[in-house]
């Protein structure tokens, strides 16, 4: 250590102090080598093609899959949580389909803006007081930030793949700090699934091909923000009114009985973004959508990928009064808004049988991989709540998942307040 510098537990505690006051709500540390399996999965995930066109998670699988390939300095890596827990349920927009769906974590200012300013702070502070190197990363490089999450112990990596914590469930946004400070590790989270398979049952496009493995290609969050072609049409009606990104599987997950809702005020949902009217999305331009979804993720994918999204949205509408736009659209110079307008304007005119597809339980159980016992099941089957939203009441402390039992801690009570 440099002359001047902190000791490992002042520094670990000022970086516990410094992130809480920079708004993370949750801060851990491991060490570089402690996701001994990360290659091996990585490497399966990407032979199987399991990535889709993100050419971009294979370029650099060796420095994604260890973080000491990427930087062969690093003695300790501080990983950070910030809670989006959302304030309504999202999978209630779903039954709305003259609405779109935008998911949660995008319903206001982008997650990079908001964290990585503080994460640099913060680094920049663990430099000086603790006379060390830092580079600090939110989905900004290959880094596996959901791994090295759990092996730092802010929660474990779900059946859905995605980190679930006991006190914030699934609504973290993650981002790790990579140091040439040696800081004494915390204990990994322990899996708390159970025999829970809720997510897994939810998913529209059965993109799970087993617990904890997601195939992105038939992911809803791949198909509407990464994939830049057409939507495959096996996908179109699943997708129902979801316009940009999916929730689903994180939103049924029973540990969300414990999240509170975002104390961020930039990732607390802007109203007009929290059930947009399709006919309005409809008839963005460029000019439009650039000043509409401005600060916002749903930038990034450009108008022409978001209004192919709210025309599939559209075709699963069943509402004739969107058919002029897309027979409009029809003609639009991005041949990816044109073919989506003239699979949209052949539904809305033909019409079809049924209720909306996202709300259509027999539709679901026609879609859905069956359960362990051959039966099709879901968090309600498993006696398991489905959400915070569910049944939410001061009293009402959920049971965790089958195979908790007494061993769980419970989540804090003023997490079930509104
Ligand atoms: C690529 C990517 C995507 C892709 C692929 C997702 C995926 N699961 O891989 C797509 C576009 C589909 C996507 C979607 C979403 N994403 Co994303 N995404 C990423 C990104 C950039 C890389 C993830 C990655 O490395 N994937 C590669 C695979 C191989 O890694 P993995 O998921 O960890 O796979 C593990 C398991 O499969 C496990 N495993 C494999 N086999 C087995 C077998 C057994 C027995 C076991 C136990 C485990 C196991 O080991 C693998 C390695 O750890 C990260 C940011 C980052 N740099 O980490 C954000 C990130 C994961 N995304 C995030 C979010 C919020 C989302 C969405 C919720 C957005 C939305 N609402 O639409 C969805 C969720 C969909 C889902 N169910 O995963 C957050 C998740 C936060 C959290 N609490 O976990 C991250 C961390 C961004 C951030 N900084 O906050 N995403
Ligand atoms: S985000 Fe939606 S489509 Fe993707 S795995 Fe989860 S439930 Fe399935
Ligand atoms: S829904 Fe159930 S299986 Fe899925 S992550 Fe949550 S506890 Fe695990």
């Amino acid at each position: 250590m440099k002359a001047g510098a902190h000791g490992p537990a002042a520094l670990r505690a000022l970086i516990d102090r410094e992130a809480a006051a920079l708004g993370f709500d949750i801060v851990r540390v491991t060490k570089p080598d402690a996701a001994p399996r990360l290659p091996e999965r990585l490497d399966r995930f990407l032979s199987e093609g399991r990535h889709g066109t993100m050419g971009w998670l294979a370029d650099r699988a060796g420095e994604r899959a260890d973080p000491r390939v990427l930087w062969d300095a690093v003695r300790s890596v501080v990983m950070l949580g910030m809670n989006y827990g959302p304030d309504e349920s999202p999978l209630d927009i779903l039954a709305r389909p003259d609405r779109g769906a935008i998911s949660v974590y995008a319903r206001n200012r982008d997650y990079h803006d908001v964290i990585k300013g503080r994460l640099k702070i913060l680094a920049g502070k663990i430099a000086a007081k603790g006379g060390a190197d830092v580079k600090v990363f939110v989905d900004t490089a290959p880094v596996m930030e959901k791994p090295l999450a759990e092996a730092a112990g802010l929660g474990w990596q779900g059946k859905h793949t995605n980190l679930v914590s006991r006190e914030h469930g699934s609504w973290l946004f993650l981002g790790a700090i990579f140091t040439t400070a040696e800081l004494a590790p915390d204990a990994p989270e322990p899996d708390h699934c159970g025999s829970c398979r809720a997510c897994l049952d939810i998913c529209p496009t059965r993109a799970f091909p087993a617990s904890y493995q997601l195939d992105a290609r038939r992911c809803i969050s791949y198909l509407t923000i990464e994939h830049a072609g057409p939507i495959p049409h096996e996908f179109r009606e699943a997708m129902g009114n979801r316009i940009y990104g999916c929730d689903d599987c994180l939103a049924v997950c029973p540990w969300n009985k414990f999240a509170r809702t975002a104390r961020e005020a930039k990732l607390v949902a802007r109203d007009d973004l929290r059930e947009p009217r399709l006919a309005e999305l409809i008839e963005l331009d460029d000019a439009s959508f650039r000043q509409k979804f401005s600060g916002s993720p749903v930038k990034r994918i450009g108008r022409d990928r978001f209004v192919r999204n709210v025309l599939i949205a559209a075709g699963n509408s069943r509402d004739p009064a969107l058919a002029p736009a897309c027979r409009r659209l029809t003609a639009d110079p991005s041949p990816v808004v044109a073919e989506a307008a003239a699979w949209a304007l052949e539904r809305l005119q033909r019409g079809h049988p049924g209720q909306h597809p996202s709300s259509d339980r027999a539709w679901r159980g026609h879609l859905l991989p069956q359960g362990e016992k051959g039966q099709p099941c879901s968090a309600g089957d498993a006696g398991l709540p489905a959400s915070r939203f569910a049944g939410r009441s001061a009293q009402s402390i959920p049971s965790p998942p089958v195979g908790e039992g007494g061993r769980a801690k419970r989540g804090r009570m003023r997490g079930l307040k509104p």
